[in-house]
């Protein structure tokens, strides 16, 4: 039988040793983000964590098994595949059993992540309660597998074309601890300031570490969320964001997009109308959360 994890030997010796490890989750760069830019970004966040002395999890599937630690190889072949599952935790059983191989969602990412004992996961937004979901209940899966999975995670808050409100109501009703990074507003993905609060603000990594370690001790099984927003100078205008996630919107509805469809057509739109400028952001955005999680991996590993 195939192995249900496989987790790389750099992967486990660092975990063996105590040595900073942070996941990586890999829907990014199969279904996030387009070809070539994907791979040039799964790649350049290895190396951003290796240059800082932490140990890179990239976390996928690859014919069937779940691996925690994914070579450069596979990085590229999964990159490269146009057939690729997108690979949620309903997934995961449908990928073993027939040998398929897939990027994994923040949901299995966190999972798979938690199971091999590593303790943060950068990723650059989670998904949420989509737009109009109290008539689609289209919510990710994202936000119940961290109300049961007890890691740090790092993300930039959620894209601003899902419901930021009702998402932050779903992490309050799954007990699910969320800190703001210096800031006490959620971020907005592309900017810094979705318009709402958080109740908690920490100010370095070691902080994020004592939240962690106060969660473990107190027997919780709940994910800690580290909002971290995008520099001033980095972000999106906010005026520009504002009117064009209002076209995407308005043109979405004209056009009859519904569904699973709405979020690749936003986000298209997005990028058309901001000239690309978009998709910097959201690479930025990433590179801020990998930084971040290695900090805190870092101050983890101290103890
Ligand atoms: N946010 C994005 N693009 C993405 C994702 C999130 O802007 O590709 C990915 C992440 O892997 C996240 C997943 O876990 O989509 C959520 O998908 P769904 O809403 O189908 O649960
Ligand atoms: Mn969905």
């Amino acid at each position: 039988m195939p192995p249900t994890l496989l987790i790389s030997d750099p992967v486990a010796a660092a975990l063996a040793e105590n040595r900073p490890v942070v996941a990586l989750e890999s829907t990014i760069f199969t279904h996030g983000l387009p070809q070539p830019r994907n791979l040039e970004v799964a790649l350049e966040a290895e190396d951003q964590l290796r240059s800082a002395g932490v140990e890179p999890a990239t976390i996928g599937v690859v014919d069937g098994v779940p691996v925690v630690g994914l070579s450069t190889d596979e990085i590229v072949r999964l990159a490269a595949a146009p057939d690729n599952l997108k690979i949620s935790i309903r997934d995961l059983p449908v990928a073993r059993a027939t040998g398929r191989s897939g990027g994994t969602t923040v949901a299995a990412t966190a999972l798979l992540a938690h199971r091999a004992g590593v303790k943060v996961f950068s990723t650059g937004g989670l998904g949420g309660v989509h737009r109009g979901a109290s008539e689609t209940f289209d919510e990710s899966a994202d936000l119940v597998a961290l109300s049961v999975t007890p890691i740090v995670v790092v993300s930039a808050g959620v894209k601003s074309i899902l419901d930021v409100g009702a998402t932050l109501e779903r992490l309050e009703t799954l007990n699910i601890t969320v800190l703001g990074y210096r800031t006490t507003t959620f971020p907005g993905f592309y900017v810094r300031d979705s318009g709402f609060e958080i109740g908690f603000r920490v100010d370095d990594p070691a902080e994020v570490a004592a939240v962690a370690s106060a969660r473990d001790e107190l027997g919780l099984d709940s994910a800690v969320l580290v909002a971290n927003p995008i520099s001033e100078e980095l972000q999106l205008d906010p005026q520009v964001h504002a009117e064009v996630l209002a076209q995407a919107i308005a043109g979405a509805e004209a056009a009859g997009i519904t569904g699973n469809a709405t979020t690749p057509y936003l986000l298209d739109h997005i990028q058309r109308v901001t000239g690309g400028r978009s998709l910097d952001v959201n690479v930025d955005v990433y590179r801020g959360n990998v930084g971040l999680g290695g900090e805190i991996a870092a101050a983890l590993a101290k103890g």
